[in-house]
C-alpha cells in the first residue's frame, strides 16, 4: 500500500526525517510487534491516516481476529486531515469467513455414528465467533457431553447437564479430564490444542482416539495433533448447520443417550469435584474461591492475573455467562487483571467486576489501584495473600532441588511491621484513596465482599491464605492428562 511501510527495518518510531538516525526513544517498533500482532505496519504519510486506521480495524476485526499495530511517527501525528467518516463507515466489508461445506457435515455425522463416547470440545474461539448459543443448542440435540479448554471456560454454562468439566494439565476438572481422555471421538470447535489443554500429545490421542478440529484458519489444523477430518469453517456456521443436519435425521447418531432420554452429568460432575469445604487456617484459596463463588451474581466478571491463585480458580470457579471469565490465555500475564476488571466495569456497570490475583501479581499492579480511584471504577480487588510468588516457590521446589530464591515476598522493618507479610496493601490501597480490608477468617469473606458491593466503589480485599500451595498444580504427573485423579484432593 502506498504509505506504507512494512518491511523496512531501518524504519523506527521517531520523526520521518531522522528514522535510523537512533534519536531519543527510537526503537524497530515495528519489527518488534511483528511476531505478537496479526499485522504491524508503519505509516509514513499522515496525510493518509484516517485510510490506514480503517484499514487496520478491518485486518484486526476480520477472518481470524487479531491486534494491529500502526506506527505514526510524531511529525504525521500532527498532519491535519478531513476525513469523511461516512465514507469510510460505509466501505467496511462484510467477513466472508469459511463455511463448512455439506460434505464435511456428512463426514461428521458419519464418525458419530461410529462413535461409543463422542465429545465437544469447546475453545476460546465459541466466544470470539459469538457462538455460544449455537453451541448450547448443538450439544442439545446431539445429547453428548462438553468439555472446555483453558479458554473456553466460559463458552458452555457450568451447571448445564451436559457440562463435563474442563480439560488440561493445569486448568482442569478431574471430570473434565477423564471424559476427554475416555472419549473416542474429539470434535474441536475452534480451539487449538494448546499444550496446557492437552499435556502429553500421546496421552491425549490414546486409544486410537478420533478427532475432527473445526476451526477457521486451516494453520491450526494438524498442527499439534493428527485429525481424521479437518473443517476449515466460521464454528458458528458449523454448529447450526450439524444441529440442522442431525435433527433432519430424526434420531440420536452418538450412541450417549438412549432414544428419547436427555443426558444429565451433573450427578457424575459433583462426585468429582475437587474439595472446598476445608476449615483449617490460614484461610485455603480453594474455600475463598467457593465463598467468592456462592456470593457473587451469576453474570459477574471475574479477571486473572497469573499464579496459584488464577490456577486454583480455573479449577474450581463455575461460570455461567459467556465472556465472563477474563484469562490472560497462554500469554499468562501478571499485572493483566485490574486493568481488565475496571474495563468490564467501564463497558457493563451494572454487573460486579472482580480481580482475583496474588500479592506478586497485585505488586505489578499497584498504580492501577490509583486508576480505579481516579476514575471512581467500583471493582473488587480479591487478593490471596500468600506472601510468594507462590507458582514459581512450587516450581524451585519441583524441578530447582528446593533452591528458594526470590520467592518470599516477606519483609520487616521499622516502618513496616505486617506480621511476617511484606507489603501492607490495605494501608497501600488506602494511600491511593481505595478502601481496603484484611480477611484472615472464611466467616468473613462474604460480609467484606458485601462491605465492598454496598460501598458502590473500588475497594480492596486482601485474603491471608496459606502458604502451602498444596496440590494446585497437576503438571506434575508427567505433564500428562492421565494424572486425572478419580478421588478428591486434599
Ligand atoms: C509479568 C509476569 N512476570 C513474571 C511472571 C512469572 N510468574 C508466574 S506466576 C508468578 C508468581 C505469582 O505470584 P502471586 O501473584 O503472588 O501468585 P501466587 O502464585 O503466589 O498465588 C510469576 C513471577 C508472569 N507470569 N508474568
Ligand atoms: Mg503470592
Amino acid at each position: 500500500m502506498d504509505g506504507f511501510h512494512s518491511n523496512d527495518s531501518n524504519y523506527r518510531s521517531t520523526k520521518n526525517s531522522l528514522i535510523g538516525t537512533m534519536q531519543f526513544q527510537e526503537a524497530p517498533i515495528v519489527e518488534m510487534a511483528k511476531p505478537v500482532t496479526k499485522a504491524a505496519y508503519r505509516l509514513t504519510d499522515g496525510s493518509k491516516a484516517a485510510e490506514f486506521i480503517h484499514e487496520a480495524w478491518v485486518t484486526a476485526t476480520t477472518g481470524r481476529k487479531g491486534p494491529v499495530l500502526l506506527d505514526l511517527p510524531v511529525d504525521q501525528q500532527k498532519v491535519e486531515i478531513e476525513v469523511d467518516l461516512d465514507v469510510l463507515i460505509g466501505s467496511t466489508p462484510v467477513d466472508n469467513l469459511p463455511q463448512a461445506s455439506d460434505a464435511d457435515i456428512e463426514k461428521t455425522l458419519e464418525l458419530l455414528k461410529d462413535a461409543k463416547r463422542p465429545v465437544l470440545l469447546s475453545g476460546g474461539g465459541v466466544n470470539i465467533a459469538n457462538a455460544t448459543i449455537e453451541l448450547k443448542a448443538l450439544a442439545e440435540e446431539l445429547q453428548i457431553p462438553v468439555v472446555t479448554s483453558g479458554m473456553g471456560m466460559d463458552t458452555f454454562p457450568n451447571d448445564h447437564p451436559l457440562f463435563a468439566g474442563r480439560m488440561g494439565t493445569m486448568l482442569d476438572t478431574p471430570f473434565g479430564n477423564k471424559t476427554i481422555v475416555e472419549a473416542d471421538l474429539v470434535i474441536n470447535l475452534a480451539g487449538r490444542f494448546a499444550d496446557r489443554s492437552t499435556g502429553n500429545v500421546s496421552v491425549f490421542t490414546q486409544n486410537g482416539k478420533k478427532i475432527i478440529h473445526v476451526n477457521l484458519d486451516n494453520k491450526e489444523i494438524g498442527k499439534v495433533v493428527p485429525t481424521v477430518l479437518g473443517i476449515v469453517s466460521d464454528v458458528k456456521t458449523f454448529m447450526v448447520k450439524l444441529a440442522e443436519a442431525h435433527k433432519a435425521l430424526g434420531a440420536h447418531v452418538a450412541a450417549t443417550a438412549e432414544v428419547g432420554t436427555k443426558v444429565d452429568l451433573t450427578e457424575e460432575r459433583k462426585k468429582w469435584a475437587r474439595k472446598t469445604d476445608y476449615t483449617t487456617l490460614p484461610i485455603r484459596q480453594e474455600r475463598a474461591l467457593r465463598e467468592l463463588r456462592e456470593f457473587l451474581d451469576r453474570d459477574a466478571f471475574v479477571s486473572h492475573d497469573c499464579g496459584i491463585s488464577q490456577i486454583w480458580s480455573s479449577q474450581l470457579f463455575e461460570t455461567y455467562v459467556p465472556r465472563t471469565y477474563l484469562l490472560t490465555g497462554g500469554a499468562g500475564t501478571m499485572g493483566w487483571g485490574l486493568g481488565a476488571a475496571m474495563a468490564a466495569k467501564l463497558a457493563f456497570p451494572e454487573r460486579q467486576s472482580v480481580n482475583i490475583l496474588g500479592d506478586g501479581s497485585l505488586g505489578m499492579s499497584l498504580q492501577d489501584i490509583a486508576t480505579a480511584a481516579k476514575h471512581d471504577i467500583p471493582v473488587i480487588i480479591f487478593c490471596m495473600n500468600n506472601s510468594l510468588m507462590g507458582l514459581i516457590r512450587q516450581q524451585q521446589n519441583w524441578f530447582y532441588n528446593g533452591r528458594q530464591i526470590s520467592t518470599d515476598l516477606i519483609y520487616n522493618n521499622e516502618l513496616c511491621d505486617n506480621e511476617e507479610r511484606g507489603i501492607d496493601f490495605v494501608k497501600t490501597a488506602e494511600g491511593m484513596g481505595v478502601r481496603g480490608e484484611l480477611v484472615t477468617h472464611y466467616d468473613d469473606i462474604k460480609p467484606a465482599l458485601q462491605r465492598a458491593v454496598d460501598s458502590g466503589k473500588p475497594y480492596l480485599i486482601e485474603v491471608i491464605v496459606d502458604p502451602d500451595p498444596k496440590n494446585a498444580c497437576e503438571f506434575s504427573n508427567n505433564g500428562a492428562l492421565n494424572g486425572f485423579k478419580y478421588s478428591e484432593k486434599d
